[in-house]
């Protein structure tokens, strides 16, 4: 009887027909066609994801696609893949189910900066903490956008929406800074603007055996046009790059880093490998199957009721 437990590691080698077969396309990984208003950043994101599917050769029973609520977390919808658009908040605890009993997955999640800094806050810096193998890629618009237009934890002070008429009086979280402090053992920032440099930031996560965590400015052209000028050349702004010297081991270099103001920088901030979650369960599951060796499934279940008398 197989179990969890006989199902490959996610790193082993393809098997030969594995290596025969073609790579997706774009026709067939794309679903619907996306319903995001027209030059809204997210299109860049998702057209990037399918180019890293098409890339690295991942087939559609190898990778799965996990989102909460927001224009964002639509992202599952247009990826003709298994996937979840799961409730608002709430897709990084129901990604680490995935993670944890699939080992063999590449487990992508995306979402706005509502549905992980705020409602999802605090799933944000557990899921950090605990290394949950998977790949967090967080679309930041510093607006809520498919509720048309509330101050999100991202948006500047004086940002003006219908929840702050007069500019928004809350200090706005850093997310970087925020991944970094809860344990997020890979850290790294991008923006729609630059596909080549998501493409690489999205390759980078990927490859990270644990939680990796990417902050992509998004724009929102209908509720916060032109936020992210400054930090797009064909716009006048400028992208500043992560200084090659910068030891992305280094947690404080990367908090120094985090520090500067926005535009701030680009690339990958902090990258620090160390055993996940997902390695320490399965080494729990093989110590204890160890000691039940040989014994027949009911004896299993005897000794288990054994022990609660
Ligand atoms: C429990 C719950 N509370 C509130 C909402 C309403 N709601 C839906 S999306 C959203 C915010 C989305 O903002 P963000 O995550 O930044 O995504 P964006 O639309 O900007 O991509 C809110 C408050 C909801 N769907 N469920
Ligand atoms: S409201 Fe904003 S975030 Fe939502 S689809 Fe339109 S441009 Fe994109
Ligand atoms: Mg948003």
């Amino acid at each position: 009887m197989s179990s969890i437990t006989d199902i490959p590691a996610r790193n082993s080698n393809p098997a030969p027909a594995d290596v025969e077969r073609k790579p997706l396309t774009k026709k067939e990984i794309a679903a619907d066609h996306p319903t995001w208003c027209p030059g809204c950043g997210d299109f860049s994101v998702l057209a990037l994801y399918f180019k890293l599917i098409e890339k690295r050769k991942l087939w559609h029973e190898k990778i799965t696609t996990i989102a909460g609520i927001g224009c964002s977390s639509r992202f599952p919808y247009f990826v003709q893949a298994h996937g979840a658009h799961f409730i608002h908040g709430r897709a990084l605890p129901f990604a680490t189910g995935i993670s944890l009993s699939r080992p063999d997955l590449h487990v992508f999640v995306f979402g706005g900066d509502g549905d992980a800094f705020s409602i999802g806050g605090n799933h944000f810096n557990h899921t950090a903490r605990k290394n949950i193998k998977m790949t967090y890629v967080v679309m930041d618009n510093w607006v809520y956008g498919l509720t048309k237009k509330q101050t999100s934890p991202t948006s500047p002070l004086g940002f003006r929406s219908k929840t702050d008429m007069w500019g928004a009086v809350d200090y706005p979280i850093n997310p970087m800074k925020q991944a970094i402090a809860a344990g997020a053992t890979f850290v790294a920032r991008t923006t729609h603007s630059n596909p080549n440099h998501v493409l690489q930031m999205m390759e980078a996560a990927m490859d990270h055996d644990g939680f990796s965590f990417i902050e992509c400015l998004s724009e929102c052209v209908e509720f916060y046009e032109g936020a992210f000028d400054a930090s797009n050349p064909r716009k006048g702004g400028v992208f500043k790059e992560v200084p090659k010297d910068h030891d992305v081991t280094d947690e404080l270099a990367a908090y120094r880093l985090a520090s500067d103001p926005f535009p701030g920088y680009f690339g990958i901030f902090y990258r620090n490998p160390k055993p996940t979650k997902n390695a320490r369960e399965a080494e729990i599951i093989r110590k204890s199957r160890e000691q039940v060796q040989g014994l027949k499934d009911w004896e299993i279940l005897q000794k288990t009721f054994d022990r609660l008398k």
